[in-house]
């Protein structure tokens, strides 16, 4: 304690600076102190390093104040140009979280009976030996197919490590808990429909609202994402300063955040019916004719003819690989149907809209189909589905499609049900309708990147093509849900199925590399039982959690202070660089490559072949340490090792006006002579997602084998499943579970992480229930009261915030656990984990298997007090204030 700088005082007064007031509506410009950018020693013995957070997944740059080896101060880097110097209450815990008493400090491996939490120190040699070991008997005796892995979505910036370690092994089977759960839907659908990055403010993307002097924009809705508090020290402080300089918001959004607080329009929709408004916003641009019927017309293929019995586009010509096929358009001026040649054929006038005979095959273009899907949902209809006023919606509507240029930033609150791809479609069809694409002012946009990517975004190649086909065949939720092919990923309720049911196949070993599992699942008290079946359990983590109670072996892995790894921010490319390392903590990219060469010394084959497959080729097949793996890198991309390229970071690659490449769409192709289009096989806006039919089917594009289809074809157009607990009249369960939960971020916490850092325990120190007071007043409960909170699931507590920003038909939660009665009955997961309630059996999304976190039904009553033993006052968060440390060198294994 005595080595910190700041105090605790210091640290709420910084972080309402710089963290959450900035996201708020403060200016970056002004109220907290930079420091010198330099990788130099301004003053005696205290070094600054830059490097970059990685307490959530914004990657803000930090100066890193280091005394005597230890870090006593942590500031934002100007020269990040997201966060532009701000950090956040959670990137400021990072010292706290780095020095935390309760660190996994060395390899342990589990004595007594599995769940007792009792352990016995180990060394790496043992540890990766024994997991190794274990690892190929399983494979040997059962199948490579039983081993599965998991990683956090937040977790390590390297993700692909896990997939390459899988595929290399053989196993189909990892999976997250984000995933369809998160950003999938929308990655896929925007990769499917334009070839380009989705417009996820939380997830770095909407690169547009960083450089606020220098845009047109107008509007700006934020559908189901509140960035002041899921990036406050980045996005959240891009939107204020737009917001300031006159842009108009609309947020789409159940609760009243600071950003729904501060828009022209906020429509407190019902959880889990975006869609059904999607299609209400489609309705009323096609209906009133605002869409831009320019760019509709000749850069979507709205326009092209669709086979209604097949639901396949008509074809003139299937075209060589990489040219794009001919299409059919209906020709207004000869009434016929004609090849439209791509991109555009002045001669022909084809209609948007139409039915039409062509050879007895009745036919609609992909637009009159999109017009019928919408056709149901009128005003007063969205209104009534979404609990909202049909007036507000069409006032918001109105904002957005009369003031463009703008966009609509989709967050992942629709990912979080099993409408959720279709929530990317339609948040996709209102940017294409409105012509908000691919130019000054918009969200979609194709910016360039380093050049070198994806060398400074994920640097560790997944190795597809050594998992096999009759491996990948085995991928548990994989044929069904073939979206999980982007990611490579299995699906987490159909894992648990097979461990439960041994159908198709028992899966046996477990190795996870992320926080708390029992947080962040849905139903998360289902996977009990299925624990206590499994062979052997590996947790790497930077402490331990009420998931590691579970483990035979955990391994302490490294926090951000003491990682390495390139982070590419716009144009500049950033190195978060180890500030310190402490203990036998070690980084999780290594970790992998150190399992993968064990096996392949216990006669693996695949393993042992070099991953020549890849760019990394036959030099590197593991590597021995971070800066071996980075050179490779840094050697390629700006010839100099990682060494050299930390010290001179960041390194900005262009001029922010080359970086911001518009109308890329229309740049010609030295080749063909023709504009490149879009990077779909049409080359053409695929609003009308014939590809969601061809993935379905085959496995198409991402699969490397040609698979057997799922049950049912997937849908090529956005359609609204209403909730599947509904709160509806008539819903049987809604008389006992009258009330609709939903999700969202608080600031101070990422996922399951940081609920063991003091300061930021004293800002939030048990979750909220955010109540109407109308409905609070039902139940006789009163601010600052205890509840409890049912489902049919299970039962937890929290506290009552009774506010006026929520419906009264609706309760709001973050998700929660208490590192601090882990030693408990509880194991600190069973007390506040909204994720006790949460869902995860069908229906699933019909694309990527997503299950419910986000719009099921619970039912709320007052309690006497809080759970037992839980910490409420600052005095006993004390025990978890950093301890002075032992640094260690580099750990040899
Ligand atoms: N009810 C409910 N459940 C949810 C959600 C919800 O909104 N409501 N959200 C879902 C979403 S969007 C997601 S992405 C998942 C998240 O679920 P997970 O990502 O599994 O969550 P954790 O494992 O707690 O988080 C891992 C965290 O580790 C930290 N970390 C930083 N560096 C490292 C590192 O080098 N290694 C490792 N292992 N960890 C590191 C990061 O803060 C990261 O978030 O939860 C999902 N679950
Ligand atoms: N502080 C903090 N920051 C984080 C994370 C964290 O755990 N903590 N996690 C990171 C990760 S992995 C992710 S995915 C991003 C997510 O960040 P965002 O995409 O911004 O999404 P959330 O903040 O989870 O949720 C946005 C809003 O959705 C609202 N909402 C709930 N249900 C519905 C619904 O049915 N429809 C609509 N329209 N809105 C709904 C919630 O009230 C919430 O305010 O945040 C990242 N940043
Ligand atoms: S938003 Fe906060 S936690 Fe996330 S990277 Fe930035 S400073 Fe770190
Ligand atoms: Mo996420």
């Amino acid at each position: 304690m005595k080595q910190l700088v700041l105090n605790r005082r210091q640290f709420l007064k910084a972080t309402a600076v710089t963290g959450i007031a900035t996201a708020l509506g403060g200016s970056f410009k002004t109220g907290f102190t930079q420091g010198e950018a330099v990788n130099s020693a301004p003053a005696a013995e205290t070094k600054i390093i830059k490097t970059n957070c990685r307490a959530c997944i914004a990657n803000c740059g930090v100066l890193a104040h280091v005394k005597n080896g230890r870090v006593v101060k942590l500031e934002g880097n100007p020269e990040y140009p997201m966060s532009k110097g701000a950090l956040c209450a959670k990137g400021l815990a990072g010292i706290q979280a780095l020095y935390h008493p309760n660190r996994n400090k060395y390899p342990m491996i589990r004595v007594g009976n599995r769940g007792e939490n009792k352990w016995k120190r180990i060394s790496w040699d043992e540890a990766l030996d024994t997991i190794a070991k274990k690892l190929m008997e399983t494979r040997e005796k059962y199948g490579a197919e039983t081993v599965f892995c998991s990683t956090g979505g937040g977790g390590n910036p390297e993700f692909w490590s896990i997939p390459r370690f899988c595929n290399a092994f053989g196993t189909p089977n990892w999976f997250e808990p984000g995933c369809a759960q998160c950003y999938l839907p929308r990655t896929l659908t925007f990769a499917l429909m334009y070839g380009g990055p989705d417009t996820s403010i939380a997830d770095s993307n909407c690169l547009e609202i960083y450089d606020p002097d220098d845009t047109p924009m107008k509007t700006l809705v934020m559908w189901g994402t509140d960035p002041s508090y899921s990036c406050p020290a980045g996005g959240g402080g891009a939107v204020a300063e737009l917001r300031a300089r006159g842009v108009r918001t609309v947020v789409i959004d159940p609760r009243l955040t600071p950003d729904a607080a501060k828009a022209d329009v906020w429509l407190p929709i019902r959880p889990g019916t975006d869609v059904a408004l999607m299609l209400a916003w489609t309705r009323y641009i096609i209906d009133k004719k605002l869409y831009d019927q320019d760019f509709v017309l000749k850069w979507t293929n709205l326009p092209y003819l669709v086979d209604v019995k097949t639901q396949m586009l008509l074809r003139a010509s299937e075209n060589a690989e990489g040219t794009p096929d001919t299409f059919m358009v209906w020709d207004t001026k000869t009434n016929s149907a004609q090849p439209l040649a791509y991109p555009w054929n002045d001669n022909l006038t084809p209609a948007l809209e139409g039915t039409f005979m062509i050879n007895g095959v009745e036919c609609k273009t992909g637009f009159q189909l999109l017009k019928e899907r919408s056709e149901p949902y009128t005003l007063e209809k969205a209104a009534e589905i979404c609990w909202l006023d049909a007036n507000k919606i069409e006032e918001a509507i109105k904002l957005y499609a009369l003031n463009s240029p703008g966009g609509i930033s989709l967050g992942v609150a629709t990912d979080q049900n099993p409408n959720s791809v279709q929530a990317a479609m339609g948040a996709g069809t209102l940017n294409v309708l409105m012509g908000n694409v691919e130019k000054p002012g918009v969200l979609m946009n194709r910016f360039k990147t380093s050049g070198i990517a994806p060398i400074f975004t994920y640097i560790v190649p997944p190795a597809l093509k050594l998992l096999s086909e009759e491996q990948l065949k085995k991928r548990l939720g994989g044929i069904e849900y073939k979206g999980l092919l982007q990611w490579w990923a299995a699906q987490p309720s159909a894992v648990l199925d097979a461990i439960l049911t041994g159908k198709p196949y028992k899966p046996r070993v477990w190795l996870d590399r992320s926080g708390n599992k029992f947080g962040v699942l849905a139903n998360s008290s289902a996977w009990v039982p299925a624990l206590e079946q499994l062979d052997f359990i590996v947790h790497m983590y930077m402490y331990p959690t009420s998931f590691s109670t579970y483990a035979d072996i955990l391994l302490p892995t490294t926090e951000w202070l003491e990682t390495n790894m390139p982070v590419e921010s716009m144009n500049k490319v950033f190195a978060r660089q180890a500030v310190t390392h402490l203990w036998e903590t070690m980084d999780e990219t290594l970790i992998w490559s150190k399992l993968a060469k064990r096996c392949a010394d216990l006669g693996h084959e695949n393993c042992q072949k070099a991953f020549d497959l890849d760019f990394m080729g036959k030099d590197l097949p593991y590597w021995n340490s971070m800066e071996e793996l980075l050179d490779i890198f840094t050697k390629s991309a700006v010839k100099m090792n990682w060494k050299e390229f930390a010290q001179k970071a960041p390194i900005e690659y262009l001029p922010m006006k080359e970086y911001k490449e518009y109308y890329v769409y229309k740049k010609i192709d030295p080749q063909t002579g023709l504009p490149a289009g879009f990077n779909t096989p049409s080359k053409k806006l695929e609003v009308y997602m014939e590809n969601m039919i061809i993935l379905g089917r085959t496995g198409k594009p991402f699969s490397t084998y040609p698979l057997p289809p799922a049950s049912k074809d997937y849908n090529p157009l956005p359609y609204f499943l209403e909730p599947h607990e509904s709160p509806l009249e008539g819903s049987e369960l809604a008389k006992e579970f009258p009330l609709v939960m939903t999700n969202g971020r608080v600031p101070v916490y990422h996922h399951g992480t940081l609920r063991n850092v003091p300061w930021l325990r004293e800002i939030y120190p048990v979750p909220e229930i955010w109540i109407n007071p109308k409905t609070a007043a039902k139940y006789d409960i009163s601010q600052g009261d205890w509840v409890y909170v049912e489902s049919k699931r299970g039962k937890i507590q929290a506290k009552a915030w009774l506010t006026e920003g929520q419906h009264p038909g609706v309760v709001y939660m973050e998700r929660f656990w208490n590192p601090e009665t882990m030693d408990t009955e509880t194991r600190g997961w069973r007390e506040m984990n909204v994720n006790i309630l949460s869902k995860n059996d069908a229906p699933f999304n019909d694309v990527v298997g997503t299950y419910t976190l986000r719009g099921y039904l619970v039912k709320i009553s007052k309690a006497d007090g809080p759970p037992k033993g839980v910490w409420l006052k600052p005095q006993e968060f004390k025990k978890w204030l950093p301890e002075p440390s032992d640094p260690t060198k580099e750990v040899e294994v």
